[in-house]
């Protein structure tokens, strides 16, 4: 009798499903708040049974069979259209860990997505250079043909950190004769280059002019060809006729920066001494730094 009992309770064990350890599912909360989640599973597609429901965003469920997948999905109890779409997967232990997090995607409830950031502004920042490369004719004395020369920029932005000139083939019998004055279109001026190089021959020299550069333009010595110099006005009391603005100017192109630059700007080339004549025989470029 009690052998028969024993095996009769073996037969049971054996013919009961294997249940899992509980298996804990965590999710995403609705954008709704407030509402009450209610848990079903499935294996498969369906269908689905209610398992518990919670206002919390996890919960612990007990009997599932083993080692088996199952989907869960949430409804918000708010009204049927608020049900979230079946989340992913979750499986029972003891292959899954403890906390599974399941993802909820929760369709009519969720907030409308925000409308696409406007594009930013197009920038054009960097280093742009913008060349006249049209001769400019020095005569012996006067304003030089144009004058004055000009280059329009277009379409830079951010803020005017830094500009540099670059003279392309200059050449003068008397270089300490030129003066050339820089025009933004801001209005502010800089005469970059004023009685320098002495009487000394030059012919179809390029150099750069920019205040980063240490070195001065020569007074007494001759100009370099491929050189950067610094602006430098030997005689800062010389004004230049109209249309060139009136001083008294400055020498350093920092008076550009953190201005307009967009527009036109004028380089103004005279001749203030009798005799000895020349040209910037391939023109000028202006080099801007935005950033
Ligand atoms: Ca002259
Ligand atoms: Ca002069």
């Amino acid at each position: 009798m009690k052998r028969l009992s024993f095996v009769a309770a073996l037969l049971l064990l054996l013919l009961l499903p294997a249940l899992a350890s509980p298996i804990t599912l965590a999710w995403n909360p609705s954008p709704t708040p407030g509402v009450t989640y209610n848990l079903y599973r499935a294996t498969g597609t369906g269908p689905f049974v209610i398992v518990t429901n919670t206002a919390q965003t996890t919960v612990t469920i007990s009997m599932l069979p083993a080692l088996s997948s199952f989907y869960v999905t949430a409804a918000t109890s708010i009204n049927p259209t608020n049900e979230s779409l079946p989340s992913n997967t979750a499986t029972t232990p003891p292959l899954a860990s403890a906390v599974q997090q399941v993802s909820l995607t929760f369709g009519s409830v969720a907030l409308p997505p925000p409308p696409p950031p406007p594009p930013p502004p197009a920038t054009n920042t960097g280093t742009r250079s913008f060349t006249n490369s049209t001769p400019i004719t020095i005569p012996d004395s006067g304003a030089s043909t144009p004058y004055p020369s000009t280059i329009t920029v277009n379409g830079l932005s951010g803020t005017l950190t830094n500009v540099s000139v670059t003279i392309f083939g200059f050449g003068h019998t008397c270089p300490n004769d030129v003066d050339i004055l820089l025009v933004g279109p801001s209005g502010d001026k800089a005469m970059i280059m004023s009685d320098v190089g002495a009487s000394i021959d030059v012919n179809n020299i390029t150099f750069t002019l920019s205040d980063l550069s240490t070195t001065t333009l020569p007074s007494a010595t001759i100009l370099i060809n491929n050189m950067v110099y610094q602006p430098t006005d030997y005689a800062p009391t010389e004004v230049l006729p109209a249309p060139a603005p009136a001083g008294p100017y400055t020498s350093a192109l920092s008076v550009f920066t953190n201005k307009v630059y967009n527009g036109v700007w004028s380089l103004y080339v005279f001749d203030d001494g009798p005799g000895d004549l020349g040209s910037l025989a391939r023109g000028w470029s202006l080099t801007l730094n935005t950033k």
